[in-house]
């Protein structure tokens, strides 16, 4: 049986001694009693949540909620995603169902991370290639009427007010699309013992994509919420969820905000 498996039996259970419990299973154990004290069997918060390629049994203890540059650069009038020739009110409808899940994790009390694209004012940590992509008007660092496209601090960089972070939640400035590059983002995850990821955001295929093959990469297991993705391009959307599930999940699994919200309101009963 895999580790999964009987973590999955042990959620019907909800007792640590019924499980049959095998070496990395009994690590799993310690590190429970580690972190919340000798009452096991109430530190077992394994819940399963419907996903493809197969449903996830998941210790939502472990699992954080990050949310990718859901920024008003990209998703407002005047920003970069704009200033690039993008029909921007595509990705409109992410926003609600990421607000949904963000309250739902908020309710459980799990970790929630938000990332933002952006670059230094001096623009020294943007790669000359990056910049040089496109209307030399419309550049990152150039001004549009959100301040500097993309450039930190200015108004168009950060986050939407529907699911703007609150005190507690931390917030990855990335000068990548990846949200590991050049981040702190997997000291983070690994400090706070966090294996699995509900990963949702814009745009899917491409700093969702790249995030979540980081994160595959460095031993994360993530769920993508299609619902709380989108893109400027629907194909790619499409596409860029099959391409994480298929082949077994062969970088992670897709799922969709209600079967989170399902598993982490389970998980805060
Ligand atoms: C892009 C992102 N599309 N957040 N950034 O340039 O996906």
């Amino acid at each position: 049986m895999s580790a999964a498996g009987a973590w999955a039996i042990s959620e019907s259970c909800a007792c640590a001694s019924a499980v049959g419990i095998n070496g990395p299973d009994l690590a799993r154990q310690a590190q429970v009693i580690h972190r919340n004290g000798p009452h096991v069997e109430a530190a077992l918060p394994v819940r399963t949540i419907a996903a493809e390629p197969e449903p996830l049994a998941v210790d939502i203890g472990r699992m954080a909620l990050v949310i990718i540059d859901m920024q008003r650069d990209f998703l407002e009038p005047g920003g970069f995603g704009a200033a690039l020739g993008n029909d921007i009110s595509r990705l409109k409808s992410a926003v609600g169902p990421c607000a949904d899940v963000l309250a739902a994790a908020r309710r459980a009390g799990i970790l929630i991370i938000h990332t933002r694209e952006g670059h230094r004012a001096d623009l020294t940590d943007a790669p000359p290639i990056k910049v040089e992509r496109g209307d030399p008007a419309m550049r990152i660092g150039a001004l549009g009427p959100m301040g500097r496209i993309l450039v930190r601090g200015e108004p168009g960089h950060d986050i939407i007010p529907e699911l703007y972070p609150v005190a507690g939640e931390p917030v990855i400035d990335k000068p990548g699309k990846g949200a590991f590059y050049q981040t702190d983002l997997e000291l983070m995850l690994k400090n706070r013992g966090i294996e699995t990821l509900l990963v949702c955001g814009v745009t899917t295929e491409v700093c969702v994509n790249t995030t979540v093959r980081e994160a595959n990469d460095r031993g994360f297991r993530c769920v993508v919420l299609s619902d709380c993705c989108a893109s400027y391009f629907p194909e790619f959307h499409d596409m860029g969820l099959k391409m994480i599930k298929a082949q077994g999940g062969i970088f992670g699994s897709v799922s969709a905000s209600g079967a989170a919200i399902a598993a982490l309101s389970a998980a805060s009963s």
